[in-house]
């Protein structure tokens, strides 16, 4: 297929610095010549501009709220235009807030499902966030609930609806998000379940379930990986998944041949050993664009 990469070095949705460095990471990891090795068309776009941190005001409410939605309006154009000109974009973070962006022009000519892995719900919002942090609240405010001009962004109104996103991979959740995950019926497949089920199951039922859409987009978040695999994370969560895991999960989804969009985010090359986290990240997109062993 012909295949976008587009940089998003945002890094005002969370407290860490480093995560906007995820897309020179992922790029000095060499994703774009692994990709065209498997006979895909590859277009380097560059990135989305994002303003730097230390050039906003400290007054971060307001002051990043405006840069995010700003970066989240880019981000959903090129998503849009990408897919409309018959593109599989490749968005690489930044911090996850972007996919409020990406997700919704995905979702705009026509619905898509979301397959969210993340070892968190990142379905927090304004009211219930314990940080404050908008990569907590993605999920929310695709699906109509937070900061109104998020909510907004692109189009009026939420951009999915609970039975088009399944989760995968989590294992901390914040009291309120829990709570309104379980509201709202979102399928959430936890650590847990793929201690017990095994990851191939996992990810067969995920298509399942968004067995009403042929169009299929995934959202990487690299903390969904064990920190001892990936160190090199926005957010590193003890008990997460192995490499082999992941690659499994990778591999079923590329078989179904639905994926649309893909974002790949939370890469913190500052917290890495020698872009070691980077590198699997690039391995796992390589699987998810067709890379077998055999
Ligand atoms: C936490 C952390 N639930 C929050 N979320 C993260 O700030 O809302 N998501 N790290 O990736
Ligand atoms: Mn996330
Ligand atoms: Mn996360
Ligand atoms: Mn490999």
């Amino acid at each position: 297929s012909k295949i976008k990469l587009i940089g998003v070095p945002l890094d005002l949705g969370q407290s860490h610095r480093g995560v906007d460095m995820g897309p020179s990471a992922v790029r000095y990891a060499g994703l774009a010549v692994r990709l065209a090795n498997l006979g895909h068309e590859v277009w380097d776009c560059g990135n989305l501009s994002v303003p730097v941190r230390e050039t906003l005001s400290t007054a971060r409410d307001v002051a990043y709220l405006a840069a995010i939605t700003r970066v989240c309006k880019g981000a959903y154009q090129a998503a849009r235009d990408a897919v409309g000109h018959g593109f599989t974009p490749v968005f690489i973070g930044g911090d996850h807030s972007l996919a409020i962006g990406t997700i919704g022009g995905i979702t705009e000519e026509e619905p898509a499902g979301v397959i969210y892995i993340d070892a968190h719900g990142d379905f927090n919002t304004p009211k219930t966030s314990p940080s404050g942090n908008i990569h907590g609240m993605v999920l929310s405010h695709l699906l109509g609930d937070g900061y109104a001009r998020l909510v907004n962004l692109g189009r009026k109104g939420p951009k999915l609806k609970a039975e088009d996103v399944v989760l995968v991979g989590v294992r901390d959740l914040d009291p309120k998000e829990r709570l309104r995950l379980k509201e709202q019926r979102i399928r959430v497949f936890t650590m847990r379940d793929i201690d017990e089920q095994g990851m191939g199951n996992i990810a067969r039922q995920s298509l399942d379930i968004l067995g009403h859409h042929s169009r299929i987009h995934v959202s990487l978040d690299a903390d969904v990986l064990d920190p001892m695999e990936a160190p090199g994370v926005g957010t590193p969560t003890p008990g997460g998944i192995t490499y082999r895991e992941a690659q499994l999960l990778m591999e079923i989804i590329a078989d179904s041949r639905r994926l649309s969009s893909l974002d790949v985010v939370e890469i913190n090359p500052v917290f890495d050993n020698r872009n070691h986290s980077a590198m699997v990240v690039s391995d796992l997109t390589a699987s998810i664009f067709g890379e077998r062993i055999l």
